[in-house]
């Protein structure tokens, strides 16, 4: 057993997530933990709602509400659609907690003590009227290059070119308009990034769980040369740049950017969690006091990568304090929406909380999880959920479990029957899930989710393969004995099968669970030869005759309605399908 930290990177709070934000870290970091625990590892499973900066203080003020109180619904909301997507968080906290402003108070203090934070003065673009500095992204004007009249700050989107806010030609302000800006001097505190540049090298260098995608975008930046950067906003959001309860001079007017406390929320939520549980929460964070046995292990899309691999880990080793690092990280491209962009402006895509009126949990994840976009960016089209689902969760899983469990009642009384003798289809289910079983636990382990659903999907195809080839139906008419192995043998593969599929679409798991009667305890993957070369067939063998003779099963109810052709065209209609 090995006790393992999950976090998935922190959605920000500025509204409900859409799809393509569940399947990039949040999904796949329930899926891992799900299958991680039933594999018998102590699992600590963490997220929160990441609640500072700029686009949460304009949405606050275009929802008309303190941004405090914004924050307080937007958490909620979030909370309740992780939890209606069955997200198996051991907490979810927020990036706002008192522990959070401590926390990274400190590190901030540490950081300082050790040398790696300095004051700069910058330009920045202030609104008057907005009574505010503008980040980047927020001042607008004509490009210098190409005489686009609504480049941003930071970028032009016409001709690409990369912008300082003080190059743009008639500069606004992008939240109200106003034009009554001028560049004024601020100061900031850097972080000395470019200090820790080779302490980060051979860190990663020496790093074994973490995909191309990950080392790559790492190096890529390393190579770039790691900059310095502000760590520091003009903000009144956020946490106060304070050490031990005073604020630093000249910075009573600032907060800490956001990506500099958000990701010391992992720790904070985890301080959270064990105050409000009665845990402790050093063991996990902390290698002098028992993390350094933890393997921890992170989700997230790519764009905050770099945040990941080289930000973050300045912080903490640049503390100069035993913090637990990122063991494995696991990274992901994007869920496209019919080929483009999800966007909540232009009503394309759909959201956490819009998507379970139109399916259920169990289908998105399922959907989401078999098309992951794992090594390249993966598409959402409505009529690719629609073949998906009714291929391999309504014909493969859901036709399985319907046809033996009828058949049991029709025939053998529900229960399961005694009786019969091994035979060839026996011995081909055995071959079939010995070769499975263990490459499953392996792309779980891997954290390899397509892999792990093609997979899951080819153990439940077998399974309906098995019937055929059995055919307790024909055999039934002259020997109620041959039918009874085939009847026997298919309950137990039901069993099987709803165990296997609790990570992914763990409602229709459930449903399958209970109609058998599988107590909780024999749910979980401890099948003897997962952490040995015991002899899969042997285990195998034991596992089709787990179920007692004579143990009453029914039925359970429909598992999977088919999604019809006309959803899929009132749900394009209403969310921008095709084009
Ligand atoms: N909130 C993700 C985003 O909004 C960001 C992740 C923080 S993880 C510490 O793009
Ligand atoms: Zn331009």
């Amino acid at each position: 057993m090995t006790r393992i930290l999950i976090t998935s990177a922190l959605p920000y709070i500025n509204g409900v997530k859409h799809l393509g934000n569940l399947a990039g870290s949040m999904l796949p970091g329930d899926v891992y933990a799900r299958a991680m625990r039933l594999l018998g590892h102590e699992v600590l499973y963490i997220c929160a709602t990441d609640e500072h900066g700029t686009p949460a203080e304009l949405a606050a003020q275009k929802a008309g509400v303190s941004v405090s109180e914004y924050c307080d619904q937007m958490h909620e909301a979030q909370k309740q659609a992780g939890a209606d997507f069955k997200l198996s968080f051991d907490y979810f906290g927020r990036s706002s907690t008192q522990s959070n402003h401590e926390l990274t108070q400190h590190l901030a203090h540490r950081l300082e003590q050790e040398g790696l934070i300095e004051e700069r003065v910058s330009q920045q673009v202030y609104s008057i009227d907005d009574d505010r500095f503008l980040p980047d992204r927020y001042v607008e004007g004509t490009c210098p290059t190409c005489e686009y009249e609504k480049a941003r700050g930071d970028q032009c989107d016409n001709c690409g070119r990369l912008l300082d806010p003080i190059d743009l030609i008639d500069p606004y302000s992008a939240v109200s308009g106003s034009r009554n800006v001028e560049v004024r001097d601020t100061n900031h505190l850097y972080l000395k990034q470019s200090l820790m540049a080779d302490r980060l090298r051979s860190w990663i260098d020496a790093a074994e769980g973490w995909p191309n995608l990950a080392k790559s975008i790492a190096y890529k930046w390393l190579d770039e040369g790691l900059r310095d950067r502000s760590i520091t906003r003009d903000l009144s959001w956020g946490i106060p740049v304070a050490y031990q309860g005073k604020v630093r001079e000249g910075f009573e007017n600032k907060v800490f950017y956001v990506w500099f406390d958000a990701p010391i929320a992992y720790m904070a939520a985890t301080k959270d969690w064990a105050a409000e549980t009665g845990n402790d929460w050093a063991c996990w964070w902390r290698t002098d006091q028992g993390a350094d046995d933890v393997s921890y292990v992170e989700f997230m899309g790519k764009d905050n990568v770099a945040f990941h691999t080289l930000s973050f880990p300045t912080t903490l080793i640049g503390s100069g304090e035993p913090w637990k690092l990122v063991d494995k990280l696991k990274a992901f491209n994007w869920v496209t929406w019919y080929g483009g962009k999800f966007s909540t402006s232009q009503n394309r895509g759909v959201f956490m909380d819009q998507a379970l009126a139109l399916a259920p949990s169990d289908y998105w994840r399922w959907h989401l999880i078999a098309n992951a976009p794992e090594g390249s960016d993966a598409g959402f089209t409505f009529e690719d959920f629609q073949a998906r689902i009714n291929s391999d969760l309504a014909n493969v899983l859901g036709n399985f479990i319907n046809r033996i469990t009828k058949y049991a009642g029709a025939k053998f009384e529900g229960k399961v029957p005694s009786g019969g003798e091994w035979g060839a289809p026996e011995d081909w289910i055995v071959a079939e899930l010995s070769e499975r079983l263990p490459k499953l636990i392996a792309y779980y382990e891997a954290m390899e989710f397509r892999k792990a659903a093609a997979e899951t999907r080819a153990i439940w195809a077998a399974g309906n393969e098995y019937l055929t080839q059995a055919a307790p139906w024909t055999h039934y008419k002259t020997d109620v004995d041959a039918a009874a192995i085939g009847v026997r043998v298919g309950l137990n593969l039901a069993a099987l099968f709803g165990i296997l599929a609790q990570p992914i679409v763990p409602d229709a798991a459930e449903k399958i669970l209970a109609a058998l009667n599988i107590p909780q305890n024999n749910r979980t993957w401890g099948f003897g030869a997962e952490n040995s070369d015991a002899d899969w067939k042997v285990v195998v063998t034991a596992i089709l005759d787990a179920l007692p003779h004579g143990l009453a099963v029914v039925a359970p109810d429909v598992l999977f309605a088919k999604i019809e052709d006309a959803d899929v065209e009132q749900w394009s209609a209403r969310f921008g399908g095709a084009p």
